[in-house]
């Protein structure tokens, strides 16, 4: 049974807050291990990527073995039955539509003083993007990472994904080939991280690293921080379900479930002020449960973390939205755009009945990789702004230097920087004597 709460209880928030606040992810702490994994490959680097490689994912390579050949690409693809190949082509051309739209433009303008100003756009030169291997290697997060990358203009995408006993998933590498890598090699966990930061003979260090991992995945991203960028830590996901009365109790057990499913960790909470509604619900993840192939993940989600909140009105259900700040927002509503305009802090929302999450993890274009665990509050979910870093531009003509320089020297002065000073007066002594 999922936790249910109702906003007309006195002892409420008291409940939310603890709701929000129970600790989903067992956090086991391995930056130790993963510090000394770093160290190694930073020291012997395709040397440590072999022997790691063989310890962890029971695979021997040599260093011309690390990067997967142009013809062992193409073998795998092969195996691709062509429906799926149309249905990853779709998903990258909606993908990459949506993300162009994300490319900002430069600005340059002329102030009233004179001084002209902007900003530029332009591409980290290369991204690593790290693909996990096993249950959650999924070719759509590929997609997700690759194309606002190429889309941003980096000239080189390098993916990382670990093939234990040389095993690998041929969609993984049709998403690659789709999105435009360049570079695909068979390594994982913290050694891929490492080689992805530091370089090796075999694989030059990239400036960004993006990509979902597991927890050594995680703390090496965490660490090799400032060398290189990096996307952001997922933590355990969350979908927030808004429905009114009339929608259908069915598809929204199955939305439910969606986000149950792929992971113990994962939360999926219905909020509702029909209890009607919110009782049929249940009763049909009930019955769903164990018609689902991963019903021990969805299951064990469900019974722990899944959460029912009974509203007094859909006002309220925006509120308490606002308070999850949901990886996934669901307006189940006959007026979602209405509703829309009540909530502010969600990674994507999905407007209408017509629109399940699922759709968005896949083929409507914006990013799957979003802000989980509350963070929607301060961040976003991933985009082609990831891959672009702004500069900023400033131009002075020699009476815009007139008009604001003197303001910069007594600053510099007051702040005992007396060669920032003089770098601006000596330029005004010079305009004042041009100028008798
Ligand atoms: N819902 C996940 C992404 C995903 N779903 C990949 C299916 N495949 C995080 O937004
Ligand atoms: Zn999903």
């Amino acid at each position: 049974m999922p936790i249910t709460l109702s906003t007309s209880q006195s002892d409420f928030d008291a409940r939310f807050e603890e709701m929000l606040s129970a600790k989903r992810e067992d956090s086991v702490d391995v930056s130790e291990v993963v510090a000394k994994i770093i160290a190694d490959v930073g020291d012997r680097g395709d040397v440590a990527l072999t022997e790691l490689t063989a310890r962890f994912d029971r695979l021997e390579l040599t260093p011309d073995r690390l990067a997967f050949s142009p013809e062992e690409v193409d073998a795998e693809i092969a195996k691709v039955s062509p429906e799926d190949r149309a249905a990853l082509v779709l998903a990258a051309e909606r993908i990459r539509a949506y993300h162009a739209r994300q490319m900002p433009e430069d600005v340059f303008w002329t102030d009233p003083d004179g001084a002209s100003l902007g900003w530029r756009w332009t591409p980290v030169s290369a991204a690593g993007l790290y693909v996990p291997g096993g249950l959650a290697s999924y070719p759509s997060s590929v997609l997700m990472n690759a194309i606002p990358a190429r889309v941003a203009g980096v000239e080189r995408l390098v993916v990382c994904v670990p093939t234990p006993d040389g095993v690998v998933n041929p969609l993984v590498l049709l998403a690659c080939r789709i999105a435009g890598v360049d570079e695909i090699y068979r390594i994982g966990g913290a050694q891929a991280i490492a080689a992805l930061a530091y370089g090796t003979d075999t694989i030059r260090k990239v400036d960004k690293i993006t990509g979902p991992g597991n927890a050594y995945v995680a703390a090496a991203k965490r660490q090799v921080f400032g060398r290189v960028g990096i996307d952001m830590i997922a933590g355990p996901s969350e979908v927030l379900v808004i429905a009114e009365g009339d929608q259908n109790p069915e598809w929204l057990a199955l939305d439910l479930m969606a986000q149950a499913e792929h992971d113990a960790d994962a939360q999926a909470i219905l909020v509702t002020p029909d209890a009607g509604l919110a009782a049929r619900v249940v009763a049909e993840v009930e019955a769903l449960l164990p018609r689902l192939p991963r019903s021990a993940i969805a299951g064990a989600s469900w019974r722990d973390y899944g959460t029912v909140i009974l509203t007094r009105d859909l006002d309220e259900a925006a509120a308490i939205s606002d308070r999850v700040a949901p990886e996934h927002l669901e307006l189940c509503v006959t007026d979602p755009q209405a509703l829309l305009q009540k909530v502010r802090h969600a990674g994507a929302i999905f407007l209408g009945g017509w629109t399940p999450e699922a759709v968005g993890d896949y083929v409507s274009g914006p990013n799957h990789v979003l802000p989980t665990a509350r963070s929607a509050r301060f961040s976003s979910g991933l985009s082609t702004l990831d891959f672009l870093k702004r500069t900023t531009l400033a131009q002075l003509t020699p009476g815009a230097l007139a008009a604001i320089g003197p303001a910069a020297v007594r600053l510099a002065t007051s702040e005992g920087l007396d060669a920032h000073g003089l770098s601006v007066s000596a330029r005004l002594r010079t305009l004042n004597e041009d100028g008798k």
